[in-house]
């Protein structure tokens, strides 16, 4: 299937991403503080703008199921900034940052996906980026289970409401796409599967803005 063959051509960028040092060391209670902080502040971001995102393709969803399971996945998203400010509160870190190049690379190259994109590609990219936070989360939850430093962000991207929204959205997709689409969905596909390791990559070496 569609969604098989997206995946198995991945494969070398999503097993570097699951065995990525940030997700390692944070599965083994490892990880520093700062690093993972640093993740806090950039995911904020990203999360912020996926809400943009999900907005752009509500708009350009043709038919009502894929309009309000998009539109459950925006209230989820928003509900998820509620997770990072209550952390922020809680150990005084600021969420008022500047995205990195990296996290702007992504989130730009996802909203102009959404506005200029075929409706697959953004489905595409959308379905790949929710099923790499829900492999690298469930591979952190293996090592660690509900470890209460991590515990809401791992219950988030674990649970078995986010795992059916991840196989709804590829659904979706799977049943949209026409083989025309394909190299355009493999394209974005590994786009997409690239971003998601150099995130982690990026706040793992606090990689930012040199000037
Ligand atoms: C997600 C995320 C999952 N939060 N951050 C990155 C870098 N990739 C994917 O999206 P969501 O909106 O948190 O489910």
């Amino acid at each position: 299937t569609l969604l098989d063959e997206l995946l198995a051509e991945a494969r070398p960028i999503w097993q570097a991403m699951i065995a990525h040092p940030f997700l390692h060391e944070l599965a083994t209670g490892t990880l520093s503080r700062e690093r993972f902080h640093f993740w806090v502040q950039q995911d904020y971001r990203f999360v912020q703008d996926g809400i943009r995102f999900l907005g752009l393709l509500i708009a350009r969803a043709p038919d009502e199921e894929l309009r309000r399971g998009l539109l459950d996945a925006a209230v989820a998203f928003r509900n998820e900034l509620t997770i990072f400010e209550e952390y922020a509160r809680q150990h005084a870190l600021s969420l008022a940052v500047e995205p990195t190049p990296i996290c702007l690379g992504y989130t730009s190259f996802l909203l102009a996906t959404a506005a200029t994109g075929s409706l697959v590609e953004a489905l595409t990219v959308l379905w790949c980026a929710e099923k790499a936070y829900y492999d690298a989360w469930s591979a952190v939850r293996a090592q660690l289970g509900l470890a209460p430093a991590y515990a809401r962000w791992i219950e988030n991207w674990t649970s078995p409401q986010f795992a059916s929204w991840v196989d709804w959205l590829g659904e979706q997709l799977a049943k949209r796409a026409t083989t025309p689409d394909r190299p355009p969905i493999r394209a974005a596909f590994l786009a997409t599967a690239r971003y998601e390791y150099l995130f982690w990559d990026m706040v793992y070496t606090g990689s930012n803005w040199p000037i």
